[in-house]
C-alpha cells in the first residue's frame, strides 16, 4: 500500500531554534515545510507593535504569495517592572542588529536596581488554514535572574527562571533540555493548542 502523504504545513519563520522546538511538538503528523523549501528568500515583515499583529503579518505574507496553509508565531518577553518591555521588540531590544547577548545585557542593565524581577514570555500563533484565520496563545511566567546561566535555548533563556507548580525553578530555560522547556514554555502551550485544533479539524 502506498503511504498517504502527510499534510504540508509551512512554518513562516527564519529562526532555526523555533523550528526545532515546534517540530518536536508536532511529531511526524505533518510535513513541516520551511521557508527555504518554498523558495522564499524574502525578509518577513514585522511592522506592528503587538505580537498578534506581527504573527498574522508574517503568515499573511507567505499565504498571499504561495497560497499554502501556513502559520507564523511571534513571541516576546514582557517584564512587569519595565511596563511590558521589550515585548514585540524583544529581538531588536538593543538595536536592529542586536545579538541575543546584547539584548540580555541591556535587560539586565535596565533591571539592575529593580527588586521586582517578574516577567512572562508570551507566544501568539496565527494560522491560515484553507483561507480561514485562527489564533493560538501561550504564556509562561517567571523571574529574571541577575546574571546569565546555561548554554541551551536562545534569546533571553539564560536569564529566565520559569515558575513551576512548587515555585520558581532553580534552573533557567537555558539549563533545561528542549523537552523540559517545551513542556512548560509559552511556545509549547501555543503549539499544543495549534496541534489540538488541527486534530479537531481532522487534518491529521
Ligand atoms: P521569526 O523569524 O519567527 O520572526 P525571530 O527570532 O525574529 O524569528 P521573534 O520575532 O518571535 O523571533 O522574536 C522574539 C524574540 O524574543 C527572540 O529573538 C528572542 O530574543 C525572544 N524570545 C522568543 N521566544 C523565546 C524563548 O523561547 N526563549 C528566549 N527568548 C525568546
Amino acid at each position: 500500500m502506498p503511504e498517504t502523504p502527510l499534510p504540508p504545513l509551512v512554518f513562516a519563520t527564519r529562526n532555526a531554534n523555533k523550528v526545532l522546538e515546534v517540530q518536536a511538538l508536532l511529531g511526524n503528523a505533518y510535513q513541516l515545510l520551511s521557508l527555504d523549501s518554498l523558495g522564499c528568500t524574502d525578509e518577513l515583515p514585522e511592522t506592528g507593535d503587538t505580537l498578534a499583529y506581527n504573527a498574522r503579518e508574517k503568515a499573511a505574507f507567505v499565504h498571499e504569495r504561495w497560497c499554502v496553509d501556513v502559520f507564523a508565531e511571534d513571541s516576546g518577553l514582557l517584564v512587569t517592572a519595565l511596563n511590558g518591555e521589550p515585548g514585540a521588540y524583544s529581538a531588536r531590544y538593543a538595536g536592529p542588529a542586536a545579538r541575543d547577548q546584547d539584548n540580555t545585557a541591556l535587560l539586565l542593565a535596565r533591571l539592575a536596581d529593580r527588586p521586582d524581577r517578574e516577567a512572562r514570555f508570551r507566544t501568539v500563533i496565527s494560522l491560515c488554514l484553507s483561507g480561514e484565520w485562527h489564533l493560538f496563545q501561550g504564556e509562561c511566567r517567571g523571574i529574571i535572574g541577575h546574571s546569565a546561566s546555561g548554554e541551551g535555548g536562545f534569546g533571553y533563556d539564560p536569564v529566565f527562571y520559569p515558575m513551576l507548580e512548587g515555585g520558581v525553578s532553580d534552573r533557567t530555560f537555558a539549563q533545561m533540555s528542549r523537552a523540559e522547556k517545551n513542556a512548560i514554555s509559552h511556545r509549547g502551550q501555543a503549539v499544543r493548542a495549534l496541534v489540538s485544533f488541527l486534530n479537531e479539524q481532522s487534518v491529521i
